[in-house]
């Protein structure tokens, strides 16, 4: 049996030590490689805080599975037992050239269900929670209930690229939400995005693709305050596949998805 309330406080504690790790690297010259392009950057930061998890994790709970973006985890293909989907850095190429707007997330699973919720913004130390059931937190002050808003009082989170010419999407469906829609907001990391859809500053955010770490958490933290997460479909998510994702605020997001997005 887990001890969550002992896990939870572990976790805590763990993020705060990887935050502080994070915040003085800013002093020392980061080593930056890419991987899939040239834009797609990881840096050693990325690569110490998934390792320093995991071998937190692995120590202190030996059986439980672990995903994370960096590799240092498991090769999972079901949820078993306790699941941990991490992304040590989510928002790197922030990270990078702006040193704030990037954060840890990281997703807690028992079993299929999504537990414990945990993004944290490094730079201004938020740490946004949830633990499903029972709310979610910034700092320790509860997160309030969703309300509805109407498309042209609604901020959305979409980057520009999805308006454009690109492999996923016609950018003829997101234009006219674009024109219609009060402002549009883009922070380039997920994680912050979908805290910030959790907090009410933004009410909807749309993106073609996305890892199960870049969701994990904030999937946790928007429907613990009444916000839905589908893909750009309408489905559920997978929490072990890649896929696009849809999240906003109860009736905008039944919206976008019947005038926008399935017209
Ligand atoms: P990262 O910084 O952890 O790589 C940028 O718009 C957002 O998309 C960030 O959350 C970023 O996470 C994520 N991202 C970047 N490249 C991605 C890719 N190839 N697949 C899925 N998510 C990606
Ligand atoms: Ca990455
Ligand atoms: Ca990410
Ligand atoms: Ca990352």
């Amino acid at each position: 049996m887990t001890n969550w309330i002992e896990l939870d406080q572990n976790v805590r504690s763990w993020i705060k030590e990887a935050g502080e790790r994070i915040r003085t690297s800013f002093d020392s010259e980061l080593s930056i490689k890419t991987k899939s392009n040239r834009n797609d950057l990881v840096t050693d930061m990325d690569e110490a805080t998934e390792k320093y998890f995991t071998e937190a994790i692995r120590h202190t709970y030996p059986d439980h599975q672990i995903m994370g973006e960096e590799g240092f985890g498991d090769d999972l293909h079901t949820l078993e037992g306790v699941t941990w989907i991490i992304d040590p850095i989510d928002g790197t190429m922030n990270f990078v050239h702006q040193q704030r707007n990037f954060a840890i997330s990281i997703g807690i699973y028992d079993g299929a269900v999504g537990k414990l919720g945990y993004i944290y913004d490094v730079v201004h130390d938020e740490l946004y929670f949830a633990s499903k059931g029972e709310g979610a937190f910034m700092n320790g002050q509860r997160l309030p209930e969703l309300e509805a808003v109407p498309v042209e009082d609604a901020i959305v989170a979409l980057n520009a690229l999805w308006v454009t010419d690109n492999k996923r999407i016609d950018p003829s469906v997101l234009g006219p939400l674009v024109q219609r829609a009060r402002g549009i907001r883009s922070y380039g990391s997920a994680a912050i995005e979908m805290a910030y859809i959790a907090a009410g500053r933004l009410d909807a955010y749309l993106t073609m693709r996305l890892a199960p770490w870049d969701f994990a958490a904030g999937k946790i933290l928007i429907e613990e305050v009444g916000g839905v997460v589908t893909d750009l479909e309408g489905n559920e998510l997978d929490p072990l596949k890649k896929s696009s994702v849809f999240v906003g605020k109860p009736e905008l997001h039944q919206t976008i998805l019947n005038t926008y997005i399935k017209k």
